[in-house]
């Protein structure tokens, strides 16, 4: 009887221990995030805050560190979700716009003045609409965990004011994905696509004339001002961020780590657009009015001619983006006008 239970309790012992190694040994000693900005912008802060709230909801479990301005991906930002995707990186908080190379559901952000507020972003985001280009990086091999914001794309050049697409003409303006190239050409400057790493020397050396990018989460935080004299508030496109990870990495985690690293996830997107990204708009502008800039505010009927001349390119993108996508955000947009 004695034998039988010391065996009974070494079994128990060796089983017990097996299955605690191999849950450990599921978990990586570093999980590794990509972005490709600095930790100091809107958008950096969102990466950063995450892998604290995932070190604090898993108990120190998962270690997920924050690899900024696109360092993984020797510079190339559209290199980041193929390198998800394939699982040479864990997890990535990246733009929209960078994603859409290999996703092309994503460029449905980009459809230029798809938004006329915030309020219709989050009606798209916190919908079955936003779902559905969630749904797309799963075909990818990646599961998008929540989202976040780089914001409203507002135009900087250093030759003139630019409230109509008259304006435009000649310009060299620097942007990153085929989309933009397209109405950037229909509005008449001419596109240079460059990555992000390049752009504060390439403004400073008169390589381009100008860039678009949001004010809160890129502008000010990377000293734009310094270098470009007018900005266009235009809001002629919107970013988004995903925060996203590998679909093996993520199947790898038992449920409970699943639930806490979304928990993560959500909570930290959530600060990161309602109380970062948003706050401090206006006060921006007027930052960057003290800073020497000139800001313009197209009228409604300026608008409307920027609006015109991209039709086009909104017509040609949406068959990239696919019909029921745009049809579903066009939709979202419309009950939140
Ligand atoms: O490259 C840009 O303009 C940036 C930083 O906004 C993106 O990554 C899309």
């Amino acid at each position: 009887m004695r034998k039988l239970l010391t065996g009974i309790l070494a079994l128990v012992l060796v089983f017990g221990l097996a299955s605690v190694d191999t849950a450990q040994a599921a978990l990586k000693g570093e999980y590794k995030l990509t972005m490709n900005v600095t930790t100091d912008t809107a958008w950096g802060q969102g990466g950063v805050k995450f892998a604290e709230l995932v070190k604090d909801y898993t108990g120190g479990k998962v270690n997920v560190k924050v690899y900024p301005s696109a360092q993984l991906v020797g510079g190339d930002q559209m290199r980041q979700a193929e390198m998800v995707s394939s699982g040479a990186i864990d997890f990535m908080l990246n733009s929209t716009i960078n994603i859409a190379p290999i996703i092309p559901e994503c460029n449905a952000f980009s459809l230029p003045f798809m938004f006329p507020s915030y309020e219709s972003v989050d009606a798209v985001t916190g919908s079955a609409a936003g779902q559905m280009v969630l749904d797309a990086l799963e075909k990818h091999n990646m599961v998008g965990l929540a989202w976040g914001e780089n914001g409203f794309r507002e135009l900087t050049n250093n030759v003139k004011p630019v409230a109509h697409p008259d304006d435009m003409k000649g310009l060299k303006i620097r942007v990153v994905t085929p989309i933009y190239i397209d109405i950037m050409r229909a509005l008449g400057a001419n596109a240079i696509a460059m990555n992000w790493g390049e752009v504060f020397t390439s403004l400073q050396q008169g390589v381009i004339d100008g860039q678009e990018n949001p004010i809160v989460g890129i502008i000010i935080p990377n000293k734009i001002y310094e270098v470009q004299k007018y900005l266009t508030n235009w809001h002629y496109s919107y970013d988004a961020l995903i925060l996203a990870v590998n679909k093996n990495v993520w199947e790898s985690f038992d449920p409970d780590i699943k639930e806490q690293i979304k928990k993560a996830a959500v909570d930290s997107m959530r600060w990161q657009v309602h109380d970062v990204s948003r706050v401090g708009l206006g006060d921006g502008i007027e930052f960057l009015k003290s800073q020497g800039m000139t800001v313009t505010d197209p009228t409604p009927e300026q608008l409307a001619a920027f609006r015109e001349m991209t039709k086009a390119v909104y017509e040609k993108w949406s068959a990239n983006v696919g019909a029921d996508i745009v049809k579903a955000f066009e939709e979202a947009v419309s009950s939140f006008k």
